[in-house]
């Protein structure tokens, strides 16, 4: 690191929407301008490693088109003709729609609308005080975790898993579903370690050989959406040869003699047929993963958005149960730490105010509820005012055309937070603009970690630029919402969330700069226990007590045959998955980002491509029965037969036709929680 003097070194934490949430050291060149962004040594997950779009940093916090002022809208909606005003008139005119909207049809007409731009809990979870103290209506977040988290507790209870850092102590990893060399590059770090110190064996399950399929012993390319019908025959292979524990079984575990008897026609043969795998390909993973004792999975999101993504997540999580991995150091699996935390978030959010009689509209049917689908809106308001912080729904949102429709309706109004003029912002009345992480306070913890994390302002804030908090706040007191979190500053708020949770207070946790908040091994790998009520791991979930689609549930791990399957009008499989240098939609506006990933663009096979008379880099239109988006053909040999891939978000304004991928994918609820199946389309696939 460059220590130079005049290169002053601030600790801070990496804000994005990213499992690996590391822990940064930013060089200061002065109270307004940072240089290199490298990660915190001392960390031990973060070990000095951070992304290549984040160590760049500086270029998205001094990119030229930060939004400065607040803006209001000049011209037609979406016509982009905004006109500078000041953030009193700003703030005056948003609480007047929203004052006037709930005069009109009731508060539950106000959403306040937001997600994952920043993951610090004062600057995201805020807008939840503004909602609840005014009866604003609810959302429910379904676009990123609902399905894994639902599948992960169907079986284990609480979202928790073993320590990452003990993958240095596995012979076996499982990456399943994830293209962490993009999405999570500390994974790999640690994998390599693992790699060097005991040749550790790295086995890849995804329908594409991406850079950590590339990486792998073994990758298993199955068909999107057959990860059920993979674990099940894993397990199968696992009874049959006697690999099973059955005195971890026997001792850890709900119902093990019904499952190994429901298994029993769940061969590698039946497997073979749903996955397009082979059936020796099969058989040898479950061998290898059987015969390992220290072997570790890591379950991505990937194969979790699905309309069976909850049924095959399950399925994933009991492989350790029935092998007893979860007894070794190094073994087990890990999704998500939530759970290890215990924050106690009612100062942030304002749920001692909450009404639990207000609606609440599915996030990932924003396409729906602003379109006023009856389903969606219940016996409530249409949604006529909403608050958008931290989110990019014109890009990110699935049903793309409805969002676009929803948001283009002249009696919504619209106010967008941000620190870019996105897609979303440009549909806008009013637009205002956002710090950045370095620019307030904030705290955060590691999904794929288990560290407590301060992130201090770093810079001063830039141009007119406000921070979500103050926001919230400055509404708060013009409509009316009285709660004593509106009082509090940034830091005063954390100060009270982790005293409140039983973590020591925000002075010592920074000075501190991280808190290790590892449960002890006993703990971590369940041995004292599932946190189940009975105790034990469920291999047959009670599914309808995690969601209103529960009846439609298999009641024990299987091939839940609910995709949008291809058929002769659709013949090929749609994955959406990231793209390495965005993250989501953000750094989409990063000429360096945008550089390295070119244009939208399918990869296809060779076969398939021919076939259709479909030539490298020729345009190629995709399409279903919501609509059809153009991109440029890369041959790409890593795929199944009738697989495609769009790595994406790109805006829609880098597609031929200005419409992007997400015209293409489902907002159907995925059960038994609901959740968006992002990778789960049905496609036709044409020349042109
Ligand atoms: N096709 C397809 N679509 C997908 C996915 C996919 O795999 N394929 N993945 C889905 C997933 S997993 C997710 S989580 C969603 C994520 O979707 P989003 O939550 O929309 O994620 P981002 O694009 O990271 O962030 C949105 C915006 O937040 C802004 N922002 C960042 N920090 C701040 C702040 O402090 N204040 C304010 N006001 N704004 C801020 C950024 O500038 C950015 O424009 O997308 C989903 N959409
Ligand atoms: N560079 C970059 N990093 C990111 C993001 C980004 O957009 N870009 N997004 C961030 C966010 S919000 C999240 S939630 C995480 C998500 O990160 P991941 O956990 O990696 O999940 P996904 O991004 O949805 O998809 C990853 C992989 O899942 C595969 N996949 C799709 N369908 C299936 C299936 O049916 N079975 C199997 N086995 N695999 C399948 C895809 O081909 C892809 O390779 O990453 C975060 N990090
Ligand atoms: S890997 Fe993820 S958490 Fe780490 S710096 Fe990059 S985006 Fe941030
Ligand atoms: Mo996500």
């Amino acid at each position: 690191m460059d220590t130079r003097p005049g290169r002053e070194i601030v600790p801070s934490v990496c804000p994005h929407d990213c499992p690996s949430q590391c822990l940064l050291e930013v060089e200061r060149l002065d109270a307004r301008t940072i240089g290199r962004v490298h990660g915190a040594k001392a960390n031990s997950y973060t070990e000095g490693v951070i992304c290549a779009k984040v160590a760049r940093y500086a270029e998205r916090v001094h990119h030229p088109d930060r939004l400065t002022t607040p803006l209001a809208r000049t011209g037609p909606k979406g016509s982009g003709a905004f006109a500078p005003i000041g953030w009193d008139e700003a703030l005056d005119r948003v609480a007047e729609a929203f004052i006037a909207a709930a005069r009109r049809h009731g508060p539950e007409a106000v959403w306040p609308y937001y997600y994952a731009g920043t993951m610090g809990f004062v600057q995201r979870d805020g807008i939840h005080r503004l909602r609840h103290a005014m009866k604003y209506s609810g959302q429910d977040n379904t676009i990123c975790s609902r399905i894994t988290d639902t599948g992960w507790s169907a079986g284990v209870g609480q979202v928790r898993g073993v320590d990452p850092r003990e993958m240095v102590e596995s012979d076996l990893i499982v990456l399943w579903g994830t293209n962490a060399v993009a999405t999570q590059i500390n994974v790999m770090h640690h994998v390599t370690k693992a790699r060097k110190a005991r040749g550790t064996k790295v086995v890849v399950v995804d329908p594409y050989r991406n850079a950590t399929a590339e990486a792998a012993d073994i990758h298993l390319c199955l068909r999107p959406g057959t990860d059920g019908a993979l674990a099940c025959a894993v397990m199968h292979v696992l009874f049959a040869e006697g690999i099973a524990d059955w005195d971890y079984l026997r001792r850890y575990t709900d119902v093990p003699d019904e499952l190994a008897h429901h298994l029993k026609t769940r061969t590698p043969a039946w497997a073979a047929a749903i996955t397009g795998l082979q059936t020796e390909e099969i058989v040898a993973f479950a061998r290898l993963y059987g015969r390992t004792p220290r072997s570790y999975i890591r379950l991505g999101y990937g194969f979790s958005r699905s309309r069976n993504g909850a049924a095959n997540f399950h399925a994933v999580t009991c492989l350790p149960a029935v092998t007893g991995a979860w007894r070794h150091r190094g073994g087990g699996a890990l999704y998500h730490n939530r759970a290890i935390y215990r924050l106690n978030k009612t100062m942030i959010e304002g749920l001692d105010v909450r009404d639990p009689a207000v609606r609440t509209l599915d996030q990932s049917r924003i396409g729906a509820v602003l379109t006023g689908d009856p389903t969606d809106l219940g016996a409530g308001p249409p949604v006529t005012a909403m608050l958008v912080q931290n989110t990019n729904p014109m890009m990110v949102a699935p049903e793309h055309l409805k969002v676009r429709a929803g948001f283009a309706r002249d009696d919504l109004f619209v106010c967008v937070h941000e620190q870019f003029m996105t897609e979303t912002a440009a549909m806008a009345d009013i637009v205002l603009p956002a710090t950045t992480f370095l620019e307030h306070d904030d705290f955060y913890y590691g999904g794929g970690h288990s560290h407590l994390m301060i992130g201090a302002r770093a810079i001063e804030p830039y141009a007119e630029s406000r921070a979500n908090h103050d926001v919230v706040c400055a509404l708060a007191a013009r409509v009316g919402a009285r709660h004593p979190g509106f009082a509090l500053s940034a830091w005063e708020l954390i100060d009270w969330t982790l005293k409140a949770s039983g973590w020591p207070d925000a002075v010592t946790v920074k000075a501190a700069r991280w808190i290790d908040c590892m449960p002890a091994f006993e703990t971590a790998h369940f041995l004292d226990g599932f946190p189940t009520t009975s105790g034990r791991f469920r291999f047959k979930p009670d599914w309808r007590a995690l969601g209103t689609r529960g009846a439609a549930m298999p009641p024990l791990p299987d091939h839940h045959a609910i995709i949008d399957a291809a058929d002769p009008e659709h013949p090929f499989r749609l994955v959406t998955a990231p793209a390495r240098n965005f993250l989501n939609s953000s750094f989409t506006e990063t000429p360096s980002s945008r550089a390295r990933e070119g244009r939208p663009t399918v990869l296809i096979r060779p076969d398939d491509a021919a076939r259709l008379g479909i030539a490298e880099a020729a345009p190629v239109r995709l399409g279903n029965r919501q609509g059809s988006v153009v991109v440029h053909a890369k041959l790409f040999a890593g795929l199944q037969p009738g697989v495609v891939v769009v790595e994406s978000i790109w805006p829609n304004g880098a597609y031929v036709e200005g419409v992007g991928i997400n015209a293409l994918t489902s907002a159907q609820p995925a059960p038994p929680a609901g959740g968006a199946p992002f990778h789960d389309s049905a496609v036709w696939v044409r020349a042109g």
